[in-house]
C-alpha cells in the first residue's frame, strides 16, 4: 500500500485556512444592530464563564497564547468547524423536510473530477481500505427521479487523510462528482475510510490533550447533494458499529446518517444503498 508522509498540524491548516480564504468573497452588507445583538451576547457569556470558574490571570494568559497559537497554525477553520458548526448547521437546517444535513467541515474542494451516473473515485493503484460501492437515487420530496442532480463525494483514505490537505497525496484522490440521468441514479465506487484524528501536534490537538478529551471523528463519507430547482443538502454518512460513532468529537452524527454496508454482490467489498430527498429551493 502507498505511505505518505505524515502531515503536520500547520500544514493541513494552512490549506484549510487558504481554501476559505479563496472561497470566501467580500463581507456582506453589516446590520449593526444585529452585529451588537450577537456581540454582546458572545461576549457577556464569556465573562460568566470567567465568573463562574473564577478563571485566573495564568488562566487569562493561557487562553491568550492559545488564540494566538490556533491563528499562526491556522487552525480556525479546523477549531470551528469541529466545536461549532454543528450548532449552526442544526439551526440553518431546521425547517428542511428531506434529506437530513450535517457540517461540511474544512477539507470540501470544490470542482472534482465529474462522471455520468457512475464512476471510481480517483485513487492510487493498491489504494488502502475495503472497497466501497455506494449507490442510491436522488428525489424530490415526493420521490420523484431528480435528472442532472450533481452528487459531490470526498472522503478520507484509509489513514485518515484527505488530499490537498496532507502531502503526498494525488490533487483529486477520493474526490469526485456524479451527475445523474434522467432515473437520478448513482453509483461511487471507493474504499471506505478510516476514523480522522484532529492532528496532535497542532493547537487544537494541545487543547484537547489538556482537557483530557480524545480528538477523533468516526470515520465518514462527506457529500454535497444539488440539482436544479433543489435546495443543496451538505452532508456526511457513517458506518454502524463504528469507532467514534456515539462520540464524534464533532458532535455532527445523527441517526439517519448512519449507513449498514453488505457484502457486494460483485465478492469483494462492501455496498449501501442511500437516497437523497431534495427541498425545493
Ligand atoms: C474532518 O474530516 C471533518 O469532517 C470535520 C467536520 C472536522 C475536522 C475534520
Ligand atoms: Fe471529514
Amino acid at each position: 500500500a502507498p505511505t505518505a508522509p505524515s502531515p503536520t498540524a500547520a500544514g493541513s491548516g494552512r490549506n484549510a485556512t487558504e481554501r476559505f480564504a479563496e472561497k470566501q468573497r467580500s463581507t456582506a452588507q453589516v446590520d449593526h444592530a444585529r452585529v451588537s445583538a450577537i456581540a454582546t451576547n458572545a461576549i457577556t457569556a464569556l465573562h460568566e464563564v470567567i465568573r463562574e470558574h473564577r478563571v485566573t490571570y495564568a488562566e487569562y494568559d493561557a487562553l491568550k497564547a492559545w488564540l494566538i497559537r490556533v491563528g499562526e497554525d491556522g487552525e480556525w477553520p479546523l477549531f470551528l468547524d469541529v466545536w461549532v458548526e454543528h450548532v449552526v448547521e442544526e439551526v440553518a437546517n431546521a425547517d428542511r423536510k428531506g434529506a437530513v444535513g450535517t457540517i461540511e467541515g474544512p477539507y470540501y474542494i470544490p470542482g472534482s473530477p465529474e462522471f455520468r451516473s457512475e464512476g471510481t473515485l480517483p485513487m492510487r493503484d493498491g489504494e488502502a481500505g475495503t472497497p466501497f460501492v455506494f449507490q442510491g437515487t436522488v428525489t424530490d420530496l415526493e420521490g420523484n427521479p431528480l435528472d442532472d442532480a450533481r452528487v459531490e463525494l470526498w472522503h478520507a483514505d484509509d489513514d485518515g487523510f484527505y488530499s490537498q490537505f496532507a502531502p503526498g497525496i494525488p490533487e483529486w484522490n477520493l474526490r469526485g462528482t456524479i451527475l445523474t440521468g434522467p432515473d437520478g441514479r448513482f453509483a461511487f465506487t471507493t474504499v471506505k475510510p478510516a476514523p480522522y484524528q484532529i492532528p496532535t501536534d497542532g493547537s487544537c490537538g494541545a487543547l484537547i490533550a489538556a482537557a483530557g478529551w480524545h480528538a477523533w471523528r468516526p470515520a465518514h463519507l462527506h457529500l454535497k447533494v444539488s440539482a436544479p430547482g433543489k435546495q443543496l443538502v451538505t452532508t456526511q454518512l457513517y458506518f454502524a458499529g463504528g469507532q467514534h460513532v456515539e462520540d464524534d468529537v464533532a458532535q455532527a452524527v445523527k441517526p439517519e446518517l448512519v449507513l449498514r454496508p453488505t457484502p457486494a454482490a460483485s465478492g469483494t467489498g462492501e455496498e449501501v444503498t442511500y437516497d437523497f430527498a431534495l427541498d425545493p429551493a
